[in-house]
């Protein structure tokens, strides 16, 4: 499948937007929404995505939308540290299918890691 392609607007996290798809919201400001994965591969493993415009991945992302995403990415990171005090903290962002992608609406994961766990994404 190319990375570049239509959008599809019933993709789950276009669904969360629209309010159709319930969501445990982290945070959320008029360029991101930020929410607790559904199938977590650690406590507090957080999705952020673009509130605007139908980009799939981040070849499609406009340039104006990245510095909002990984502002909240930095700034939840942080919150992550100090609440639930992992030793480590992924920042991951797929794109494709075949680059582990499932979901085709852009999103980057923040995943807490702790001493002798598994890394399972
Ligand atoms: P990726 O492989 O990067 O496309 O990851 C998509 C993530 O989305 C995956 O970790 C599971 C999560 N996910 C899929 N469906 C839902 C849903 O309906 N709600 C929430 N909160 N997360 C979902």
């Amino acid at each position: 499948m190319s990375l570049y392609g239509d959008y599809d607007r019933d993709n789950v996290f276009a669904k969360i937007l629209r309010g159709e798809i319930s969501c445990h919201r982290v945070y959320e400001n008029e360029e991101v929404l930020a929410f607790l994965d559904a199938f977590p591969q650690a406590p507090g493993h957080t999705l952020i995505i673009p509130k605007k415009g139908q980009a799939r991945n981040l070849l499609e992302l406009d340039d104006r939308a990245i510095s909002p995403l990984f502002l909240c990415a930095k700034r939840l990171m942080n919150v992550i540290v100090t609440e639930l005090q992992p030793v480590g903290v992924q920042l991951l962002q797929f794109n494709g299918g075949d680059g582990g992608q499932s979901v085709f609406h852009i999103h980057v994961h923040l995943v807490p890691r702790w001493t002798g766990q598994a890394l399972g994404l």
